[in-house]
């Protein structure tokens, strides 16, 4: 494969961009490559600037649950965009997507749009706070809610790909009230709650990470979770910007049965556009200006474009009966092909999957249920692993610590061939 292209295009944007990229972990630093850079994505296909094409597994980081560039969602942007591109005043469309939302996601009752995960995930605590009178929040290593200054301490996603969890310019004053726990580990939790209850305004965390690579939450973990923020009056928050209608159609929250107070969304609700939300209980919402004395604002906020999008989509997900069995059924085989494949070539690894997001951890821990256990994987061989995937036509996520996304879109004979590249990586490492 030829990179010529990219390696300009990177060369040029570096001097006019920190890094060359937008987001960090984009640069492929972490896998020691040039970035590709994408011309066009169409269904599961990205085409490079070379012409080269790769079928993708990073879906845009999880929204692309139909693929990229799908007719319904083309169609709602520029019907949307005739009638003006933004209004910075209100619109039904903002509307038609609450009520969406809402009636789809168990424990929402009112919503509030913003533009982007990392937004949701600041107003969330910021709203647990004011609810509350309180000032700490819980957040467990290796989750990411964005780049807010209280979320980066020991943050996972490119935080920690890049080595940098705890970010320099975060005042002291702002991470004394990010208390940290261990994924998984409820005693950590208790601990904290024990010591510091009365001033712990809520506890986040992703109900399943996706950030330190996939881990799944023990059902035990996530009740003990609900079971203690009630008990000290504390708001349970789920970050659900992947796996919201990525699990199931009401999220992690209606996977495992377990309904926070609030919740965050971003990514799949704008089907691709720039969007976020966070929604709860009404008693809770009801704290948010201009009802209640908590600000919160933005001039793009429920855009109508990012709207028409969103409502393209969850109307797409609710109409598609057989969305999660067939991403289960997909994301299975290739999971078995994986596990199959680790015997064949005589690699240690461990695979953590829950419905279509699944990662390969290259590890000789028996599991990967926490930081500690992802941080044993060797990044290196991961790195040669991306490498030989990328030249065998599969764009798999830059970093050993995200996720591999199964699309809707993706064919069987499609997961056929990510099985067989898997193959002839591993046996090359
Ligand atoms: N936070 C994203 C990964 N979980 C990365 C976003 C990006 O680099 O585009």
């Amino acid at each position: 494969m030829e990179f010529n292209n990219s390696i300009l295009a990177f060369e040029r944007a570096q001097k006019s961009i920190p890094g060359g990229v937008n987001s960090p972990v984009r640069a492929f630093k972490s896998v020691g490559l040039n970035p590709v850079f994408v011309k066009k994505a169409k269904g599961t296909t990205i085409t490079d600037l070379d012409g080269n094409q790769y079928i993708d597994c990073l879906a845009s980081w999880g929204p692309m649950l139909f693929g990229h560039a799908h007719e319904r969602i083309l169609q709602a942007i520029s019907e949307a965009a005739v009638n003006g591109t933004s209004f910075g005043a209100p619109s039904q469309y903002e509307t038609e997507m609450a009520e969406l939302i809402i009636k789809m996601v168990p424990s929402i009752e009112m919503v509030r749009m913003v533009s982007s995960g990392t937004e949701a995930t600041m107003s969330a605590i910021r709203l647990a706070r004011g609810y509350t009178g309180r000032e700490a929040f819980v957040k467990f290593a290796g989750n990411y809610h964005g780049h807010g200054d209280s979320f980066l301490i020991k943050a996972g996603s490119g935080a920690m790909t890049l080595g940098i969890p705890n970010s320099p310019g975060i005042t002291k004053g702002t991470a004394k009230d990010t208390l940290m726990a261990e994924y998984n580990n409820l005693p950590s939790v208790e601990a904290l709650f024990l010591e510091r209850g009365s001033e712990i305004a809520a506890v986040i965390l992703e109900p399943v990470a996706g950030n330190m690579g996939v881990v799944v939450p023990t059902k035990e973990f996530l009740q003990g979770l609900r079971d203690l923020t009630t008990k000290y009056g504390a708001l349970l928050i789920f970050d659900e910007v992947i796996t919201g209608f990525r699990l199931a159609r009401g999220g992690a929250q209606e996977y495992f049965g377990i309904l926070p107070d609030l919740t965050t969304l971003g990514k799949i609700i704008g089907g691709g556009l720039p969007v976020g939300a966070y929604g709860g209980r009404k008693e809770i919402m009801e704290m948010m200006a201009p009802v209640g004395p908590v600000y919160q604002a933005g001039t793009l906020s429920g855009n109508p474009l990012a709207m028409a999008a969103g409502i393209a989509m969850l109307t797409m997900i609710d109409e598609t009966k057989d969305l999660y069995s067939a991403m289960e059924r997909k994301a299975a085989r290739l999971e078995k092909g994986i596990l199959e494949n680790l015997k064949i070539a005589g690699i240690k690894g461990v695979v953590n999957r829950v419905g279509s997001m699944m990662t390969l951890f290259f590890t000789e821990s028996p599991k990967v249920t926490n930081l500690d256990e992802a941080m044993t994987s060797d990044t290196e061989r991961y790195a040669s692993y991306f490498k030989q995937s990328l030249e065998s036509g599969i764009y798999l996520a830059p970093s050993q610590f995200e996720c591999l996304f199964v699309s809707y879109a993706h064919t069987d004979e499609e997961i056929d061939r990510m099985i067989d590249a898997n193959l002839q990586a591993l046996i090359k490492l």
